[in-house]
């Protein structure tokens, strides 16, 4: 998509035209802002809640926001999806495809999805990410899931702008060691270990408390290891109500 440079009032009209109601003025903002690395967005006051789900490759975070959204729109909240690859420059559509297995709710009006491109430019990402999710927060969506790959630096920059930060693990895939060491134990509020129809799932769960018994600081909120088949929504209104009580905690 080429974007065209917009002036000043423009912008700020655009930015007042998003809503949920116009999934085509939120797009056509976030692209926007996707390009333009300077762009204000004023902080928003809105009541979205901002909520990261990160984890190595593969160990079902799409799967887990799909379970989240079929749950949440159960109770008619409204929730936007936003799908952050750091480290790929491959842009849009088709890393939407690939990565989040959300098939269902693509025509449900009440949840906008969407894959961010971040072209390569790691030194902007952040701020990207900041006004991206600003713009959304303008929308007005309960629930806005901020979804990235990997558990490297750049992933931990981005769940900087989140309000809590959902860590998602599967058995077997040696996550504690590399989660210890990119610091991915210190930045989440809560641990799901997916997979728990699998073999090893209570044993990495069991890992994951005494790691974080080890690094336990002086903390307002206990970080929870949770346990969860995502593929059929076993432990979702755990999660659900954990992610819920962080919100009330962190007011
Ligand atoms: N056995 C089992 N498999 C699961 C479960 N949840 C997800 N999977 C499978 O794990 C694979 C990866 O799931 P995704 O949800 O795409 O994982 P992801 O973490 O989003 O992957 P990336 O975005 O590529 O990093 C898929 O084949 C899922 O079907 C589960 O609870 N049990
Ligand atoms: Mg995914």
């Amino acid at each position: 998509m080429t974007v065209v440079s917009m002036h000043e009032p423009e912008w700020q009209a655009l930015l007042k035209s998003v809503s949920l109601k116009s999934p085509r003025e939120l797009a056509r903002a976030i692209s926007y802002a996707e390009n333009e690395l300077t762009v204000q967005v004023p902080s928003s006051t809105s009541a979205s809640r901002v909520i990261g789900i990160t984890g190595s490759p593969g160990v079902g975070k799409s799967t887990t926001v799909n379970a989240l959204i079929t749950s949440l729109r159960s109770e008619g909240k409204t929730i936007a999806v936003l799908a952050v690859d750091p480290s790929s420059p491959i842009s849009g559509g088709a890393l939407l495809g690939d990565r989040i297995r959300l098939g269902e709710h693509f025509l449900d009006p009440h949840v906008f999805i969407r894959s961010i491109a971040t072209r390569g430019h790691l030194g902007g990402l952040s701020a990207t990410i900041e006004s991206i999710i600003n713009i959304v927060k303008l929308a007005g969506f309960d629930y806005i899931f901020v979804e990235t790959v990997g558990v490297g630096q750049s992933e931990v920059e981005v769940m900087k702008f989140v309000e809590t930060v959902v860590v998602v693990m599967a058995p077997g895939m040696g996550d504690g060691i590399q989660a210890s060491k990119a610091g991915i134990l210190e930045i989440g509020d809560i641990f799901l270990v997916n997979k728990s129809d699998r073999d090893g799932a209570k044993e990495t769960a069991k890992e994951l408390e005494s790691s974080l018994h080890l690094s336990a600081k002086p903390l307002s909120w206990i970080p929870l290891v949770l346990l969860g088949a995502m593929e059929k929504s076993v432990g979702i209104t755990e999660l659900i109500s954990a992610i819920n009580q962080h919100g009330e905690k962190s007011k």
